[in-house]
């Protein structure tokens, strides 16, 4: 049994896409939770026993709790290994695949969350790279290939490629050629529309 904690137009929608590419039941709770611009309010404290932090996305399977985006996806791919979103152990693409689930959450997003609230970077001091630094090893990646595996779409892809729509729009990813070309790529998948058509209360 599989129970999903979404919150609409958030970063629980790359889980909701996922679960939509997995093709697999699941129920689907929403989760009321704070937005960046102080709207909305936090669930709760029972909600806690699930997410300490009351953030989403968040998952139950067989009673127990699963939180933090790349966790859910190298669990939720480990589950269902037939339907071969993520590489297996023994399969030379499972390093790149946990460094990419990893780099998201661990590089990607902090550098960004640096760059635009003016926190500067210490070289070395912190766990990221400097955010054009980042940006740049990203674009380059994405201009040589078609995804982050090279021709394999995996859920690496859906974890990292599923916040670049917000930011390009946004504009706090830049709006080139490679980005854009990459985002038409993962986006034209018929689970992302599948997924934007959930992604409601
Ligand atoms: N590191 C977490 C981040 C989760 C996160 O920050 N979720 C936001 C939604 S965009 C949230 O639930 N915010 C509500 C709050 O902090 O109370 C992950 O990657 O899963």
């Amino acid at each position: 049994m599989l129970t999903f904690y979404h919150a609409p137009r958030s970063r629980s929608f790359r889980i909701l896409w996922l679960l939509e590419e997995l093709g697999v039941p699941y129920d689907r709770k929403i989760v009321s939770i704070r937005r960046g611009d102080g709207t909305g309010e936090s669930e709760g404290p029972a909600y806690r026993n699930i997410h300490p932090h009351a953030k989403v996305p968040a998952i139950i399977h067989n009673g127990v709790p699963i939180f933090e985006t790349p966790a859910i996806a190298l669990f939720l791919t480990d589950l269902f290994p037939e339907t071969d979103l993520g590489p297996k152990i023994g399969d030379p693409l499972r390093g790149p695949y946990l460094s990419w689930l990893s780099y998201t959450t661990g590089v990607f997003e902090p550098a960004l969350t640096a760059k635009y609230t003016n926190m500067g970077h210490k070289y070395g001091a912190f766990g990221w790279g400097p955010f054009d630094e980042v940006i740049g090893h990203i674009g380059n990646i994405v201009s040589k290939n078609q995804f982050l595996l090279g021709n394999k779409f995996s859920a690496a892809d859906i974890v990292l490629g599923g916040s670049m729509p917000f930011l390009i729009t946004t504009k706090l990813l830049p709006d080139t050629e490679p980005f854009k070309s990459y985002i038409a790529r993962i986006t034209a998948r018929p689970a992302y529309s599948a997924a934007k058509a959930k992604d409601r209360m």
